[in-house]
């Protein structure tokens, strides 16, 4: 079995077939060190396409891309094969498919209290909806939850969830071989004795599609049959058992989530957060592919390590030009000393990204302290206390939507309500709470009050903007309303529901569905979710709203500005060392820090970085 050297502290996390003893069927203390630990990691294909394809009641099979403005969001997978990409201009798409369904996401419109399918929606008097798929990703993670009892489940952005089927596996192992229940009496070692061999011949889930340990040897067996003689021709360990049950497990619940949701899924198997959403898109769509241990070394060694998150931009390109490397493997000879003395001790994690090595924990997010956020990124920004209205109105109807939907599983109550604006050029964004509304009868008018009245505090007015010309010239670019520590209110806090008087619009009352808000704060009395403040030199950075964003995609936003901004970091010290030579005599490749600043329009997911922990 192929192995890389790895220094002494690092052999536990990345021992290919590491010593499973009963301590490890039988404790549930043994965390991310558990040589039996398996996580999942199960993506919806497609995701705003097939929500909007259900939604219309449009066969599968057709051809169909989702719009935002002008820009394609999402392409399913009949699109895909007329060469259509996310990237593809929407003339282009209809020239290479006429068949083409083009579906704009709803919107919300001033003077509406609910987002509605537009004929002609626009960016200057119109703000995205993502209703619907946050509504759909909430049932599909419920489903998540009614299938998979035991496990922990972490909704790692609107089409995601991980999963750690480390409990459920030692559960079935233990019915499954009793025998695992206790070590032999005479064992000195007691829990910690090694477990008897596995069972000689495993039964591989066989609609998983395993991922070869040998890949040349073995092109083109990895088929949905089960690639039963490949596999056995490296021995099943402990591990392997763990990876075919939590394979049954998904294969489960993402059947689930087809029959009674209609909606297809990709997913990975792996021992770790990051080889289980690395293996997700091994194969897609509709497809699960287990990685097991043995077959990690093939499966990293060839992938160009630039297309690995977080190692697509400044930092990647160091690494390829300084060693001339394309793939992982050609990275791999590298020990960790040369790459902390020449990329700094942060180089750790690129070390273990390249072997595989992920000890981030699945966590469930929180269930209290969450908000919800309405937000707009204004192409005619705002110049004018007149031109506010009309997005407050807007921001508050969609918030009033989703509260009351999140109403209708329980009685919820914001603790506060803020206004956030960002003034063009500035970092961060302005803002200014207050206590939420209490009254009885809650309109949305009552919350635009409340919001109108955080913006004149927040705002120098018209006039003494007029009569004092030292005052600067407003141009608001982002406008968001925020309800904060929106709590689920205990039996005996019921009574205060009664302040709640009749919905605020007919569509979300009569909306059977489930609004859940994750986004949660640190500390939701002041926060604004909107900025993050560099430990290391306190930069308080903004994250820019895109238009559309909901609270998970926010807060992979949030995570993807805080990998850049540590990237920035990492980089502007590389840049310093001597060690690093620059190319030939250009000056071309230093990082500029008037290149860094928050990610704008990138993909809404967390950087890799977020799969470490940095130790
Ligand atoms: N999305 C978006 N803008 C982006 C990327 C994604 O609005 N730049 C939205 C639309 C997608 C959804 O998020 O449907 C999920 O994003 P994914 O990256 O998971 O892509 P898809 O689910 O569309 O396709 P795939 O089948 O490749 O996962
Ligand atoms: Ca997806
Ligand atoms: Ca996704």
């Amino acid at each position: 079995m192929a192995t890389f050297s790895l220094p002494a502290k690092d052999v536990d996390e990345w021992n290919l077939n590491p010593t499973v003893t009963y301590r490890h069927v039988l404790s549930q203390s043994t965390g991310v060190h558990n040589p039996l630990r398996t996580i999942g990691l199960c993506d919806l294909d497609c995701f705003y396409a097939q929500c909007e394809q259900r939604r219309l009641g449009i066969d599968p099979a057709l051809p169909i891309v989702v719009l935002q403005w002008d820009m394609l969001i999402a392409v399913n997978y009949p699109a895909r094969e007329f060469g259509i990409k996310r990237m593809t201009k929407l003339p282009d798409a209809k020239k290479m498919c006429p068949n083409l369904v083009v579906v704009h996401v709803a919107t919300y419109k001033d003077g509406e209290s609910e987002p509605k399918y537009h004929p002609d929606p626009n960016n200057k008097t119109h703000k995205v909806s993502l209703d619907l798929y946050r509504r759909e990703s909430n049932k599909i993670l419920n489903v998540f939850k009614t299938t998979l009892p035991t496990a922990e489940i972490e909704k790692a952005s609107i089409d995601e969830s991980f999963v750690d089927f480390t409990r459920p596996i030692q559960q079935i192992l233990l019915e499954r071989y009793p025998e695992l229940a206790s070590p032999p009496p005479d064992s000195p070692l007691n829990l910690d004795t090694p477990l008897p061999p596995p069972p000689a011949r495993l039964e591989w889930h066989k609609s998983s599609v395993w991922v070869p340990v040998n890949p040349e040897a073995e092109k083109g067996t990895e088929s949905s049959e089960g690639p039963q003689q490949e596999q056995d021709s490296t021995p099943a360990t402990w591990h392997d058992v763990a990876l075919s049950i939590a394979a049954e497990l998904l294969d489960n619940t993402r059947r689930e989530i087809r029959e009674t949701l209609g909606y297809t899924t990709s997913a990975g198997i792996a021992r770790n957060k990051f080889l289980a959403k690395l293996v997700a898109s091994y194969k897609k769509p509709n497809s699960q592919s287990v990685l097991r241990n043995a077959a990690i070394p093939n499966y990293l060694r060839p992938l160009p390590f630039q297309k690995i998150r977080f190692l697509g931009g400044k930092l990647g390109t160091i690494l390829a030009e300084e060693y001339e490397a394309k793939t992982v493997g050609e990275l791999l000879y590298i020990d960790l000393a040369e790459m902390q003395r020449k990329f700094g001790p942060e180089s750790l994690w690129v070390y273990q990204v390249f072997r595989g090595i992920d000890i981030g924990e699945v966590k469930e997010k929180p269930p209290v302290n969450k908000s919800m956020l309405a937000s707009k990124n204004l192409p005619k920004p705002i110049r004018q206390d007149g031109d506010v209205l009309q997005w407050v109105r807007v921001l508050c109807s969609e918030l009033a939507v989703r509260l009351l939907e999140a109403r209708e599983t329980g009685t919820v109550w914001p603790k506060t309500i803020a206004l956030h604006t960002k003034q063009a050029g500035d970092s961060a964004s302005k803002s200014k709470q207050t206590p939420f509304p209490f009254v009885r009868d809650l309109t949305g008018d009552v919350i635009v009050a409340a919001v109108m009245k955080l913006w004149k505090e927040l705002h120098t007015s018209d006039a003494e903007r007029a009569a004092n010309p030292n005052v600067p010239k407003m141009k608001i670019i982002n406008i968001a309303v925020s309800f904060n520590g929106v709590e689920t209110l205990e039996q005996g806090q019921r009574n205060i529901a009664g302040f709640f008087g009749g919905p605020a619009s007919k569509g979300a009352s009569s909306s059977k569905l489930i609004a859940q808000e994750k986004k949660s704060h640190e500390d939701d009395s002041n926060a604004s979710p909107l900025t993050y403040k560099c430990p290391t030199c306190s930069k308080v950075l903004s994250v820019l709203s895109v238009e559309g964003d909901d609270e998970d995609t926010r807060a992979a936003r949030l995570e993807a500005v805080k990998a850049e901004h540590e990237d920035f970091h990492f980089a502007q010290r590389l840049s310093r060392q001597e060690t690093i030579k620059l190319g030939a005599g250009s000056g071309k490749r230093r990082i500029s820090p008037a290149r860094r600043g928050p990610p704008s329009k990138k993909r809404k997911e967390p950087g890799i970085e977020s799969f470490f922990k940095k130790k």
